[in-house]
């Protein structure tokens, strides 16, 4: 959809102003590191493209994990919109029904429309967004040895082993991601909404990785976020870091969810 594959360790994305400017400024912060390296833009045919460095450039068997970040995916102005003059969306009426019936109100099923706001909110409730600060949009797992031979059983011991020291690679980037966080005037003047946290491991590495700013918005002025606070209309709020004081608070409660 919106990515190309190109050469030379690099993936095309359909270019955003938002997104282009947040990459920009984001080649000049502390966050650099930790997000994929910018090579300004390109034009193929009639499309212009942003030039980011491919995270999975090189790995064989990549595990990923996709875990979109903040306490709400929508920006306010999607609220504002819905509130004065909604476009209605039946693409998203179907998602919603699709996935429970009973979610859309009798006037929403008399539409067979509901606004982009109201489904990104809903979303957000029936997710862990809303309550945990995050949500998991996507795990990839690569395909394994034939379970029950000896190989397999190798592998597994391995595996475990494996496992520890990724927990224990990604553990170290979190911990630098959040010391990069605080340091971050990136981040202190931005509204991050609907970006993720991709998670990758395979063999060699395990890293995580900052991604998707096409909804991610300079503040006015000189105000600055929290980022660890909860959201309240006007507030522009977006509960990136809240994620953390759940699990410092109460540690492995997503299990639950
Ligand atoms: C999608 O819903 C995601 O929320 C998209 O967010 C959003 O794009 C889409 O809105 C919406 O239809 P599902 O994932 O439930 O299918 P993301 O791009 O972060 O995955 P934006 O970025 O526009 O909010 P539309 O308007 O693009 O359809
Ligand atoms: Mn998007």
């Amino acid at each position: 959809g919106n990515f190309q594959v190109s050469k030379g360790g690099e993936v095309l994305k359909l270019y955003s102003e938002v997104e282009a400017n947040c990459l920009d400024c984001l080649m000049r912060d502390p966050l650099r590191p930790f997000v994929p390296q910018y090579h300004g833009l390109v034009t193929r045919g009639e499309l212009c493209y942003i030039r980011l460095e491919d995270l999975l450039s090189g790995l064989k068997r990549p595990v990923i994990m996709d875990c979109k970040m903040g306490v709400r995916t929508y920006q306010e102005d999607e609220l504002v919109k819905a509130r004065v003059k909604a476009p209605l969306r039946s693409d998203m009426y179907q998602k919603m029904v699709k996935m429970d019936p009973s979610a859309p109100s009798a006037e929403e099923h008399a539409q067979r429309g509901v606004t982009k706001w109201r489904y990104l909110q809903w979303r957000d409730s029936i997710s862990s967004t809303s309550t945990l600060g995050f949500r998991i949009e996507g795990i990839m797992v690569g395909v394994k040895a034939r379970e029950g031979t000896a190989l397999f059983m190798f592998i597994k011991t391995i595996q475990n082993v494996k496992l520890l020291l990724d927990f224990l690679a990604y553990h170290s980037r979190l911990l630098a991601l959040s010391d990069a966080l605080k340091n971050s005037p990136f981040f202190r003047t931005h509204e991050v909404i609907g970006s993720s946290l991709l998670f990758v491991h395979d063999h060699s590495k395990a890293s995580v990785w900052m991604i998707d700013f096409g909804k991610t918005t300079p503040l006015p002025d000189s105000q600055e976020l929290r980022h660890n606070v909860p959201w309240s209309e006007g507030s522009r709020e977006d509960g990136y870091l809240i994620v953390k004081t759940t699990m410092l608070q109460r540690p492995f409660c997503f299990l639950i969810r």
